[in-house]
């Protein structure tokens, strides 16, 4: 048997299929049969794959996002008059679009932004309920509940972007369209309607705690594999059997940086890196038109950027610009 085992050279362990913990009473029963199992997905993680816990939450939520993803589906079918393979060829540039600033917080004609608004209305109320599941699967393990809300501060961004900063602007026309390419146009527009959102300073937090994301992930991710030839992955001999893995792996930080994280306290490390970056993303969109109209100005204003060299006049924010009575 290979000492150093890696993704491609992992013994798989294979017994009788396992259920999983009984299930409290209020619980949906087990439905189905014996769980699949595909060795090949052993490769990447566990070979058993199922069974799923459904319940009524995740049938509702399956429902409401299929229905809320069909009708996107649809609408940009009719964008190329059924055609399916103008579907597929231009599946990138198709988008249903909020309603025109016109309608306000009105409901608009469906074929003017109120299937955008019936969609978008599914699928958040399908990530609504996925959330609960998520809370209720790990309550019923008697797990924490830390992904779930880990998973809440994203839908806080989610929710942040097409449905309260829409709403404190009086607008679903402020809210982000469906589609690859469209989406993509629109977070450029955004960025420049409020004077580059490189100035925003809860963008430039939320990069921090990305990019800060996935520092600690290869950090952690390579330690453990580093110390995998001392066991320091099966997590439980390092509680149980000191004096191998963990402690050369806090002693590789400590000797290399100083300071060294605890086997715990990575992962809240992780956990708060991870749940900040759509925090304060949130965050600094919900001010953008809200509170500060152009982020550059903004910047030069609290002495966060130089202003620019007199050479062109002194900037004035285009917006204001476009007032009355006042000259560009
Ligand atoms: C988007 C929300 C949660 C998602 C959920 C899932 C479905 C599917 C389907 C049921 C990810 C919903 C699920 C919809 C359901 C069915 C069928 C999370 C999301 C719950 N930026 N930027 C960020 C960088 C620039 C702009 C964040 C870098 C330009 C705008 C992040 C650069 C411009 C917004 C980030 C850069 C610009 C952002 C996102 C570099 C113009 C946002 C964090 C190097 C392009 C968002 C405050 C995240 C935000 C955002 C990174 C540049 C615009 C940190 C690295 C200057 C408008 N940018 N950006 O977790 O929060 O997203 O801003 O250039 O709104 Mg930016």
């Amino acid at each position: 048997m290979p000492e150093y085992q890696n993704l491609f050279t992992a013994v798989q362990a294979s017994g009788p299929a396992h259920m999983g913990v009984p299930l409290p009473r209020r619980d949906s029963p087990r439905t189905g049969k014996t769980p699949l199992n595909i060795p090949i997905l052993g490769r990447l993680g566990m070979a058993q794959v199922g069974p799923v816990y459904l319940g009524a939450l995740g049938i509702c939520s399956l429902i409401f996002g299929a229905l809320g993803f069909v009708i996107i589906g649809f609408n940009m079918l009719a964008q190329v008059h059924w055609d399916p393979v103008q579907f597929v060829r231009q599946l990138f540039w198709l988008s249903l679009d909020p309603p025109s600033p016109k309608y306000g917080l009105h409901l608009p004609p469906l074929n003017e932004g109120g299937w955008w608004l019936m969609s978008g209305c599914f699928i958040t109320v399908s990530i609504l309920l996925w959330w609960t599941r998520m809370y209720t699967r790990a309550r019923s393990l008697g797990m924490g509940t830390h992904v779930a809300w880990a998973f809440a501060a994203a839908i806080w961004l989610f929710l942040v972007l097409g449905f309260i900063r829409p709403v404190l602007m009086g607008s679903w026309s402020e809210a982000v369209p469906f589609g690859i390419f469209s989406h993509l146009d629109w977070t450029a527009a955004f960025s420049i309607r409020y004077g580059n959102l490189f100035y925003n300073p809860f963008h430039a937090l939320s990069i921090a705690f990305l990019y800060g994301s996935t520092l600690l992930f290869a950090m952690h991710g390579a330690t453990i594999l580093a110390v995998s030839r001392y066991g320091g992955e099966r997590e439980l001999e390092q509680i149980v059997d000191r004096g191998t893995a963990s402690e050369r792996a806090a002693l590789f930080w400590r000797w290399t940086m100083g300071f060294n994280a605890t086997t715990e306290s990575i992962h809240r490390w992780a956990w708060w890196f991870a749940v900040l970056c759509p925090l304060t993303g949130g965050i600094g969109i919900l001010l953008s038109g809200t509170v500060v109209d152009n982020w550059y100005l903004w910047s030069v204003q609290h002495g966060v950027a130089p202003p620019y060299p007199p050479v062109f006049g002194t900037v004035v924010d285009p917006a204001a610009a476009a007032l009355p009575g006042v000259k560009p």
